[in-house]
C-alpha cells in the first residue's frame, strides 16, 4: 500500500517537473497581441479620402504626403521619403513619393508590410464612359490598405513586438495603361513598387517576408489565395489564411485559391526577392474579379467596412506579435 502510494506520489512529481520545465521552456511563450482599432482606422481611410483623389502630380497628392508623413512620425517611426520622378507608360512625369516608415530600425530579422497611396487618374471601369477622366477617390483601392496599416504603425508605437517592421506606401501603383489602349505592359502598373525594390531605402535590405494590403476596406470582401502570392511565398500564406482562420476570420479569408494579380508583391518577389503576398479582395467567380465598385466613381467611402479593416488588421497583428527572433 505505502510502496503504490510513493510510486504515485514519485509520478505525479515527475508529472509537475515536467510541466514546469515546459512552462518554462523557450517556445512556450506567450505574448499581448494589441487591439486593432477599426474606428482609428476607418479614420484613417476617411482622411487620406478627404484630400481628394491623390493623382500624381496633383495638389491633393502633395498635401496627402505631407500627413502621411507627419503621422507615421508621430508614431515614432523612423521616416524616409523616396522622391524620385517616373514615366508613365503615356510619357507623363509622375513625381512620385514611396514613404518608408521603420520600427525597431536595429534589429535585423524584420517584416515588410505596404500598400500603394496613390489614386488612379481615371474610372476607366465606370459604367458611364463619360466619367473615364474622373480620377478614382480610392476609398477601397488605395486609402483602406494604408488605413490599416496606419493603425498597425499606432499601435507598433505603443507596444513595440519583437521583430523589426518596416511599412512602405508606394505610389504611382494605379497609373497603369486603361483597357482601351490595347497596350499589353503590366509594368505600367506599380511604378513606385518596381522603382524601389530597384533602389531600395537601405543598402542590401531584406526582409523575412512582405504582406500587401490592397483594397483590404469593402463591405463583405473576401480574399482568396493569390496565386503569384502562393508561387512565391506559399508558407505565408499558409500561415496568414490559417492564423485568420483561428481568429473567426474564415467568412472574409477563403482558402482557395484566387486570381493571378500583378500588383507590388509581384515587384517585390521578382526584383528585390523577399517572399511577398497579397491580400486583395478579387473573386474569381465575379466577371471583373474586383469588387463592381473598382476604378469607378463609387470607390468612395460608402464603400468601406470597419468589420473587414477589422477583419486584416487583427490578423496582421497577430502575425506580427507572433513572429519571434
Ligand atoms: C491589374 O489589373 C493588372 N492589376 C491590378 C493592380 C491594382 C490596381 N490594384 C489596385 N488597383
Ligand atoms: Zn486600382
Amino acid at each position: 500500500m505505502i510502496s503504490k502510494i510513493s510510486l504515485l506520489l514519485v509520478a505525479l512529481l515527475f508529472l509537475s517537473c515536467k510541466q514546469e520545465t515546459k512552462s518554462s521552456s523557450q517556445n512556450d511563450y506567450s505574448v499581448v497581441v494589441p487591439v486593432f482599432s477599426a474606428d482609428s482606422a476607418y479614420n484613417y481611410v476617411k482622411r487620406q479620402v478627404d484630400f481628394g483623389p491623390r493623382v500624381p502630380n496633383s495638389s491633393p497628392h502633395k498635401a496627402c504626403s505631407e500627413y502621411l508623413v507627419s503621422v507615421m512620425r508621430d508614431f515614432g517611426a523612423v521616416v524616409v521619403e523616396q522622391k524620385v520622378q517616373l514615366t508613365a507608360f503615356n510619357g507623363d512625369k509622375l513625381n512620385a513619393n514611396n514613404i518608408i516608415s521603420s520600427f525597431n530600425v536595429e534589429k535585423n530579422q524584420r517584416i515588410l508590410l505596404f500598400a500603394h497611396w496613390d489614386s488612379r487618374p481615371w474610372s476607366d471601369h465606370d459604367p458611364d464612359p463619360k466619367n473615364f477622366n474622373v480620377p478614382v477617390i480610392g476609398a477601397n483601392d488605395g486609402a483602406s490598405g494604408v488605413g490599416v496599416l496606419m493603425e498597425i504603425a499606432r499601435q507598433i508605437g505603443m507596444q513595440s513586438p519583437n521583430i523589426g517592421v518596416d511599412i512602405i506606401f508606394f505610389d504611382a501603383e494605379d497609373y497603369g495603361a486603361p483597357d482601351k489602349y490595347q497596350i499589353d505592359s503590366p509594368d505600367s502598373w506599380c511604378l513606385g513598387s518596381q522603382y524601389w525594390s530597384k533602389n531600395p531605402h537601405v543598402k542590401n535590405y531584406t526582409a523575412n517576408f512582405g504582406i500587401l494590403l490592397d483594397m483590404v476596406g469593402a463591405k463583405d470582401a473576401k480574399f482568396y489565395r493569390e496565386q503569384i502570392s502562393d508561387y512565391f511565398a506559399r508558407s505565408i500564406v499558409d500561415k496568414i489564411w490559417n492564423t485568420a482562420t483561428n481568429l473567426g476570420f474564415d467568412k472574409f479569408f477563403i482558402n482557395r485559391s484566387g486570381g493571378t494579380i500583378t500588383d507590388d508583391h509581384y515587384y517585390v518577389n521578382k526584383i528585390i526577392g523577399i517572399p511577398s503576398i497579397d491580400i486583395i479582395q478579387y473573386d474569381p467567380q465575379s466577371e471583373v474579379g474586383f469588387g463592381d465598385y473598382w476604378h469607378t466613381t463609387k470607390d468612395d467611402m460608402n464603400n468601406i467596412d470597419k468589420e473587414t479593416l477589422f477583419a486584416v488588421g487583427t490578423t496582421v497583428l497577430h502575425i506580427i506579435y507572433n513572429e519571434i527572433q
